[in-house]
């Protein structure tokens, strides 16, 4: 048995069903993803674009000349290019993802728009410590960017771990340049995730055709129904697929038994105060130096160096 489905099994035998928010993305998911951010309700990617249009000249002075960039995922957004577009002579651009065929098409994508830039694709699971490439120019500084509130994804320890990650490939004299979503009137959360559209719950449902199709499994789509659930306390959206019946489902010949009513937990979305986000980066041994949010102050840019 491959590791990967040992990892779902077990998600699955957990007595809250959970299955890892990387199943999201087969193609068709991919895309459903990119709907996801043209939505009216979803707030985030346009309030952080807005970010990035607005003071990318402050990032670029703090971030100084000849960087290299170190994307942790494979940088196929707008973010990432206005980004390229602006930083002063970068030494490299080293976009790092755990899937090859997505990491190199956009790496290809990236090299033919920017043709004197040094792109180095790393394939590696970015949450464990990983090699660095060698540019020809040295870098005078590493600084990680890692956009889109995708820290959201991760549990608190699990947070501060990839943290950890990002001090050890920054370097000394190294930086973070992250997006992180801001806690809110809850009624903007709630809509960001149950779109009038429909789009989110399609996209919430396709882990399950996708892992019917890649993984063995027999999931009756018609027998599931999206929830998300902004908890106030937790600071986190709960996004979850609800059985409407009790049924069985077979993934990679393995039987589970669910009762109707009861969920599959595919997805946590954190929100963080600033001081939340502040308190754990000092923590993973970095300083936030800087912060920018939108004029509604939804969502965070912020420049961290080690402290
Ligand atoms: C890609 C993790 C930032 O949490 O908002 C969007 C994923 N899930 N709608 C998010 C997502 C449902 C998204 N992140």
């Amino acid at each position: 048995m491959t590791e990967e489905m040992a990892e779902l099994i077990e998600g699955l035998n957990q007595p809250q069903k959970t299955i890892s928010p990387k199943y999201f993305y087969d193609e068709n998911g991919s895309q459903l993803f990119e709907k996801i951010t043209e939505l009216p309700e979803y707030y985030l990617t346009d309030a952080e674009l807005e970010i990035m249009r607005e003071y990318v000249d402050e990032m670029a002075r703090l971030i100084g000349r000849q960087a290299s960039l170190i994307e942790f995922g494979s940088g196929s957004s707008l973010k990432t290019r206005i980004l390229l577009e602006n930083l002063d002579n970068l030494a490299a651009y080293v976009p790092v993802d755990i899937s090859e065929d997505h990491l190199l098409e956009s790496a290809r994508k990236i090299r033919s728009e920017f043709d004197l830039l040094d792109v180095r694709p790393v394939v590696a699971d970015f949450t464990k410590p990983f090699a660095l490439p060698n540019p020809t120019v040295t870098p005078i500084r590493n600084v990680v960017y890692f956009p889109g509130s995708t820290i959201g994804n991760f549990e608190h320890e699990e947070a501060m771990e990839l943290l950890r990650v990002m001090h050890t490939e920054a370097g000394e004299n190294g930086a973070l340049l992250i997006g992180v979503d801001l806690q809110k009137d809850p009624d903007i959360i709630d809509a960001a995730y149950n779109d009038s559209q429909g789009v989110t719950a399609e996209f919430n449902l396709n882990m399950l055709r996708h892992l019917n199709n890649e993984f063995d499994a027999d999931f009756d789509l018609d027998a599931f129904e999206h929830r998300a659930e902004y908890d106030e306390d937790e600071g986190r959206v709960v996004i979850e697929l609800v059985s409407q019946e009790d049924q069985t489902f077979e993934v990679g010949g393995t039987g589970f038994d669910i009762a109707e009513g009861e969920a599959i937990l595919t997805e946590y979305s954190h929100k963080y105060t600033l001081e939340q986000f502040s308190d754990m980066a000092e923590a993973a041994g970095f300083s936030v130096l800087k912060v920018w949010t939108d004029a509604e102050q939804l969502f965070s840019v912020q420049y961290c160096v080690r402290s």
